[in-house]
């Protein structure tokens, strides 16, 4: 039997703080309560704290602070080269993860808070590549409900999230995280409704509006394919809608 049968691989995206790590850990501390902990792999080389048991740790291969040192390079750099030195090797981790997928329900990969050092890089596209290829692969992109109240960032989301789907062409959630600071629903409300969200941008003026509401035209398809859910990372609400989802 494929391994497709089995488990499921989420890969948690998103902008840098929005809660990503967090949710991880939420995640991982629910599942593990209802008796089924999950695989969990950390792909961000320049992770301080970590909130979850990880069973693979890109941190424990490669020391990006070190490749800072000796190649000269500034954060953002060593942290891609530390993403392409541990993408050489993610076969090892294919093969590991297909050994605990079997009895693990889910396996969570956490990503570098710049989102397009994941996203747009060569190694980030080969590592999604090769887990969609193995595992039923899901990407969760996570946003800051709290920022996105600002119609202009949630649009830049969800332009990310898109491009996101469409290089990956794999499915995406849509996980609105800090919902205990304030709802995500007004949110959809804005997204699905294109003379709701025209209101909102009548508050903001700029040279950038016109250009917001277009796109956010444009996106309604992109919109009505979604899974979206609302959860707080920090409360745990939502977490079981959102692994009902998965
Ligand atoms: N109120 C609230 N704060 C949250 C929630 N989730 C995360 N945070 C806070 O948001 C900040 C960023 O959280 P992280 O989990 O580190 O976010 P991240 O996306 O992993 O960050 P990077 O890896 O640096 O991109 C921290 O101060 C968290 O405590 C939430 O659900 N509610
Ligand atoms: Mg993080």
């Amino acid at each position: 039997m494929s391994a497709k049968k089995h488990g499921k691989v989420s890969l948690l995206v998103g902008m840098a703080g929005s809660g990503k790590t967090s949710l991880l850990g939420r995640l991982a501390t629910q599942l593990q309560q209802a008796g089924i902990p999950p695989y969990v792999v950390n792909l961000d080389p320049a992770a301080q704290c970590i909130p979850y048991p990880v069973n693979i740790d890109i941190r424990d291969t490669i020391d990006y602070k070190a490749l800072m040192k000796d190649y000269g390079l500034g954060p953002n750099g060593a942290i891609l080269t530390a993403a392409n030195l541990f993408a050489t090797q993610f076969d090892k981790v294919i093969n590991i993860c297909r050994k605990h997928i079997e009895l693990r329900k889910h396996v969570f990969f956490d990503t570098p808070g710049q989102i397009e050092i994941f996203t747009w890089s060569a190694s980030g596209m080969m590592v999604t590549d090769m887990l969609a290829s193995y595992f039923n692969t899901t990407i969760l992109y996570i946003l800051d409900t709290v920022q996105c109240q600002n119609p202009q960032i949630l649009m830049s989301n969800m332009l990310q999230a898109v491009s996101v789907l469409y290089r990956s062409r794999l499915r995406v959630v849509l996980v609105f995280n800090k919902t205990d600071i304030t709802s995500h629903r007004p949110l959809l409300a804005l997204l699905s409704d294109v003379t709701v969200f025209q209101k909102k941008l009548e508050n903001i003026s700029n040279f950038s509006t016109a250009l917001t509401q277009s796109l956010n035209s444009v996106l309604q398809e992109f919109y009505e394919n979604l899974d979206i859910v609302g959860v707080s990372a920090t409360r745990g609400s939502g977490v079981d809608e959102l692994l009902d989802v998965l």
